[in-house]
């Protein structure tokens, strides 16, 4: 799985638009991976809206992952789960999961980055790199330091998530994240569609110009 823009799904933040009507512009403007995100909607209502979200990921080839719920996440058929520090161990989600099933965790140090990579997480999630009114109890940001030390002590991609949008993409991923997760900054925007293509665009075309410039150094 590609992992250079992860867009996270939000109904409050989107205006009321559902899962589904997020993930579908998201996806049509270059989304890698949709994650479902929803803290209050039954695990019934969670796996039907999953199913749907599925039906416009699957056939464009992008990524689909559930937050917290790997019940949910199995149930719809997703490509994974992700897991913060308060949910299940990657290493538990990993036992019951089927072989190539997608776990992503969260992590917030250098120490719980290599735990999550030792029980078998897929990818890392640095959390929060700036601040963000997104998440009422994500904390303060970390600044994207800690995003060059992570990505010097593990071998999955290492993405990073909070306050990130256009003006400050290119940092994150000067800084090594192999890509970013971002609610708002395609979520709020009013063309979700172009929030994603200018994002993505930004990314790949920031990954272009350090990759030629580690050739002409190398
Ligand atoms: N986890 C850490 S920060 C955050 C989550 C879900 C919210 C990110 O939202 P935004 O709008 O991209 O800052
Ligand atoms: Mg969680």
């Amino acid at each position: 799985m590609k992992y250079e823009l992860y867009v996270i799904t939000d109904e409050a933040l989107s205006g009321g638009l559902p899962h589904e009507v997020i993930a579908e512009r998201a996806v049509r403007g270059g989304a890698d991976v949709i994650q479902l995100r929803d803290k209050s909607r039954s695990c019934r209502d969670l796996v039907r809206i999953g199913r749907r979200i599925l039906s416009v990921t699957g056939p464009a080839g992008t990524g689909f992952i559930v937050n917290d719920r790997l019940d949910v996440a199995l149930a719809c058929g997703a490509d994974g789960v992700h897991l913060g520090q308060g949910d299940l161990r990657p290493g538990v989600a990993r036992q019951i999961a089927p072989p190539g099933f997608v776990i992503g965790v969260s992590v917030s140090s250098v120490e719980e980055a290599v735990s999550a990579e030792e029980e078998g997480a897929d990818y890392v999630v640095i959390s929060p790199v700036f601040s963000t009114g997104s998440k009422y109890d994500a904390g303060p940001g970390l600044g994207p330091a800690l995003i060059r030390e992570i990505r010097m002590n593990v071998t999955v991609p290492v993405l990073a998530i909070g306050g990130i949008g256009p003006e400050n993409v290119c940092d994150v991923i000067d800084a090594g994240a192999d890509g970013v997760a971002v609610i708002s900054a395609v979520v709020a925007q009013p063309d979700i569609t172009a929030a994603a293509r200018r994002l993505a665009s930004l990314i790949e075309g920031r990954k272009r110009a350090g990759d030629a410039d580690r050739k002409r150094q190398s």
